[in-house]
């Protein structure tokens, strides 16, 4: 069965799932559009109107998390556990990083110094909790990669991009969870899977925002 994947440059939920294709060598065609001006096939095919969306022949799933498991059903070597409470035990770990993915976003948008500080400290709870986790096992569910863990390759990429442009390093404080990205980076084909100029379209969609981050 072909799989098309509707997608759009920078979107971190994207990036999880190309991510997991070209991890696993699983062919598809990518097609981008234009997310502000929609075209009347792809709002035909996805009433709900977001990216990703993995056309399957004549079907359309939706959510990269959902996205990620069926594309791993594809594969002959499951990056899920067999046994049904492990595999919610490890959806519960992919779902926690849409939360730091927001927060992460909303630090990025934020356009004063109070609601920058109150990003800051938001995300710091949640680091926290990662680096806990993190210390007990190398992946974000356990010592061997899992389907979990693409749902974290945005943040990290998304960190990359901007650390020249921070004046503070967020990972500061957390060397599990730095280890971590670099990790998940490091994985085959995962770099390769971020669109080309990745790193300065991002920064020039976020200027548009005028963030406080980039004005100290
Ligand atoms: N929960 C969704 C979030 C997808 C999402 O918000 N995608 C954004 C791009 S980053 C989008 O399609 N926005 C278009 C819109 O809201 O009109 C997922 O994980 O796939």
């Amino acid at each position: 069965m072909s799989l098309t994947l509707v997608s759009y440059n920078i979107s971190p939920f994207v990036l999880r799932v190309t991510a997991a294709l070209n991890y696993l060598q699983i062919p598809f065609e990518q097609k981008d559009i234009d997310i502000i001006n929609k075209p009347e096939w792809f709002v035909k095919a996805n009433p709900l109107e977001k990216v990703p969306t993995l056309l399957v022949g004549d079907k359309v799933i939706q959510e990269s998390l959902v996205i990620l498991e069926y594309i791993n059903s594809l594969t002959p070597n499951s990056l899920l556990p067999n046994d049904p409470l492990e595999k919610a035990i490890n959806r519960g770990r992919a779902e926690f990083s849409n939360d730091v993915v927001g927060i992460f976003l909303g630090l990025t948008a934020a356009s004063t110094e109070e609601a920058y500080n109150n990003g800051l400290a938001e995300l710091k709870w949640y680091f926290d909790k990662l680096e806990n986790w993190l210390n007990q096992t190398k992946f974000i569910y356990s010592d061997e990669l899992t389907l979990a863990d693409f749902a974290y390759i945005p943040i990290f990429a998304i960190l990359q991009a901007l650390s020249p442009h921070l004046k503070v390093n967020l990972l500061e404080g957390y060397p599990k969870v730095q280890q971590y990205g670099t990790t998940l980076l490091a994985l085959p084909r995962v770099a390769a899977s971020k669109p080309e100029g990745y790193e300065q379209i991002l920064l020039e969609r976020i200027k548009t925002r005028k963030p406080y981050f980039l004005s100290v």
